[in-house]
């Protein structure tokens, strides 16, 4: 895999100007230093492709996509790519972009499903909601704009929101034998594990006849595939934004992996994200360059955390409690300190995300105040570095580390 490797790619976008020259990922750590040589190492996941490649004319043929060890390295590859090396500059529905067509990555450990970036400062607080909005099987717009109310501007009818709720069609759509579709894949999962049939469909046909509709779901499909005792998993995307989509579904995808794998008893495979069109809104191209030096600048990127992993006997029964919990803090019916939520008897995980939900309760409900230490002091390290990122104006003067 050290070997450099150029290839003279063609494509329609660039056919009467110049050819584009696809760089390796070897190159591009090379150059930007933004991914390890350990992202084209096979890992312990997944197969040593390099065992198993043809070749053409003696150069390694790859038809698989490119491995990262975390998002956070998937997310440095796919940021230079549109800001660096887009293919074209359009305004689909006047929102001028740059786009590359048919990207896709892996990651190795889904788990990591977060890049620490001081200046892409996730919002994990709104990723565990829209993960759990999912797994609910919710459609409503409530619940989301209360974590994000840019959300609003995809709702029609301020109610309900009709493309992005993804989750209705993993785990709402009920058959006959009242089996959602993510249920219906965990029992041909169960019966045949080499099955490759265990794939849900999330994109409907009738979503484009409105073309002025503002919420026509990006991603199309999502398929389970258990190998070898991990489970795997492949999202399809149309279309993913790189700065704010990208970074969320992922997160959501990830997740639902990790829970089908607990709900299976199998480890966590590798997670495959392949998207038709991957874009950047111009007006995010000077945040997205600021990304890619810190990224660049290995000294100042905090890698030094693990995203927890999801309790190996999780099950249902503490996702669905979790919900009057969520409804009770998103509409400020009591407070949670942090010994409460440890009196409820749910796994620290999932105490954890109480607690970030408390924090966001504090910073919505309470916008006067402080967010209190001793919440602050009981998150996770990890979660309080993004908690800490996020909303730096509503951090106590005292209290929690840095
Ligand atoms: O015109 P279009 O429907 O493709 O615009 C939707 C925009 O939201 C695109 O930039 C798409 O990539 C982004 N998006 C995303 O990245 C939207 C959703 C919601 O379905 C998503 N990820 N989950």
């Amino acid at each position: 895999m050290r070997r450099r490797r150029r290839q003279l790619w063609r494509h329609p976008g660039l056919r009467r100007r110049r050819a584009c020259r696809v760089v390796s990922h070897s190159q591009t750590s090379r150059r930007g230093g933004m991914a390890s040589a350990s992202a084209c190492v096979p890992s312990r996941r997944g197969p040593d492709t390099t065992a198993i490649h043809g070749s053409e004319g003696g150069v390694p043929l790859m038809l698989t996509v490119q491995s990262f060890p975390t998002f956070e390295r998937a997310y440095g590859a796919v940021l230079d790519q549109v800001v660096n090396r887009y293919w074209y500059r359009n305004a689909p529905r006047g929102i001028e972009s740059r786009e590359v067509l048919n990207v896709g990555f892996q990651l190795n450990d889904p788990i990591q499903r977060v890049a620490w970036l001081g200046s892409r400062r996730t919002n994990v607080v709104f990723c565990f909601a829209e993960a759990l909005w999912f797994l609910w099987g919710r459609d409503d717009l409530a619940m989301m704009a209360y974590y994000a109310p840019r959300m609003r501007a995809y709702s029609r009818d301020q109610t309900t929101i009709t493309g992005a709720s993804y989750g209705t069609r993993l785990f709402g759509d009920i058959d006959e034998d009242e089996r959602s579709q993510f249920d219906r894949c965990l029992e041909l999962i169960r019966g045949d594990p080499a099955t490759k049939r265990s794939f849900m469909v999330i994109f409907r046909p009738w979503e484009t006849t409105d073309p002025a509709h503002p919420d026509v779901s990006c991603a199309v499909g999502f398929q389970l595939l258990a190998r070898d005792g991990l489970l795997n998993a492949t999202c399809y995307m149309r279309a993913n934004d790189a700065m704010q989509g990208l970074v969320s579904d992922v997160f959501s995808f990830t997740l639902i992996q990790e829970f089908a794998a607990r709900l299976l008893g199998l480890d966590v495979g590798v997670y495959g994200h392949l998207v038709g069109s991957m874009h950047l809104g111009v007006k995010h191209l000077s945040r997205a360059q600021t990304v890619l030096d810190e990224i660049r600048q290995p000294d100042t990127v905090p890698r030094r955390f693990r995203f927890p992993a999801m309790p190996t006997d999780t099950g249902w029964d503490d996702v669905q409690a979790l919900r009057g919990h969520e409804y009770a803090l998103r509409t400020n019916e009591m407070r949670y300190p942090p010994w409460y939520i440890e009196s409820l008897g749910f796994p620290w995980y999932w105490q954890q995300v109480l607690l970030l939900f408390e924090c966001y309760r504090q910073i919505a409900h309470e916008p006067e105040q402080s967010l209190d230490p001793v919440t602050l002091a009981a998150l996770d390290p990890g979660f309080a570095w993004l908690v800490r990122h996020r909303w730096p104006s509503r951090m106590p003067t005292t209290g929690g580390s840095a």
